[in-house]
C-alpha cells in the first residue's frame, strides 16, 4: 500500500547554484546533501509539509541524471511514493504485470530502500517506491 508522496525528484545541473531557489525562495526546509555515489548523483532534500523535493545534481557524465539532462534538459526527473513493505509492494507490482527496472530493493538516500517502476508500464513517469530506513 502507497501512504504517501515522500518526494518528488528534480534533476539539475548544480546544486548549489539550485538549492537557494528551495530554501530561501520558497522557504522550505533544507535537510542537507547526500552523495549516493553507486547511482552517481548527489541529492539535496528539502522538506515541504509532508513530502520533500529531491534535488539530483549527476557526479559524472555518465550519471544517469547526466543522460536524462542531455535528452531532456533540467526538470521533474520522478516521482517517489512511500510504501510500508517494499518487497510485498514488488511482488504485488510484478504479480500484476507490472515491469519494475528493480525487482529488488537497492539502497537510496538517507538509509531508504527504494525500487523503480519501468517508464514504459508507469506512463512515462519514472516511478519510485520508497521504505524509509529503521
Ligand atoms: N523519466 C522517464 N523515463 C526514464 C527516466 C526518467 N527519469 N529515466 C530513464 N528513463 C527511461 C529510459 O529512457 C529507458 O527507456 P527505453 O527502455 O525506452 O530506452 C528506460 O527508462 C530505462 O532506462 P535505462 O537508463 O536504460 O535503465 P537503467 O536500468 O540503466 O536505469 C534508472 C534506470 C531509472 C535507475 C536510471 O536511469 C536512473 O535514473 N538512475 C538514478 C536514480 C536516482 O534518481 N537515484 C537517486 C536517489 C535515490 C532516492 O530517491 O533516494
Amino acid at each position: 500500500m502507497l501512504t504517501k508522496i515522500d518526494h518528488i525528484g528534480i534533476a539539475v545541473k548544480s546544486l548549489d547554484e539550485t538549492i537557494p531557489f528551495y530554501r530561501d525562495n520558497l522557504g522550505m526546509a533544507f535537510a542537507g546533501i547526500e552523495e549516493v555515489a553507486e547511482q552517481k548523483v548527489r541529492v539535496a532534500m528539502l522538506q515541504v509539509g509532508e513530502s520533500k523535493i529531491e534535488l539530483l545534481e549527476p557526479t559524472c557524465e555518465e550519471s544517469p541524471v547526466a543522460k536524462f539532462i542531455e535528452k531532456n534538459g533540467v526538470g521533474i526527473h520522478h516521482i517517489a511514493y512511500e510504501v510500508a513493505d517494499i518487497e510485498a509492494e514488488i511482488a504485488k507490482l510484478l504479480a500484476g504485470g507490472v515491469r519494475m527496472i528493480d525487482e529488488k530493493p537497492r539502497n537510496g538516500a538517507h538509509g531508504t530502500r527504494i525500487a523503480f517502476i519501468h517508464p514504459k508500464s508507469s506512463n512515462g513517469v519514472l516511478t519510485e517506491l520508497c521504505q524509509a530506513g529503521h
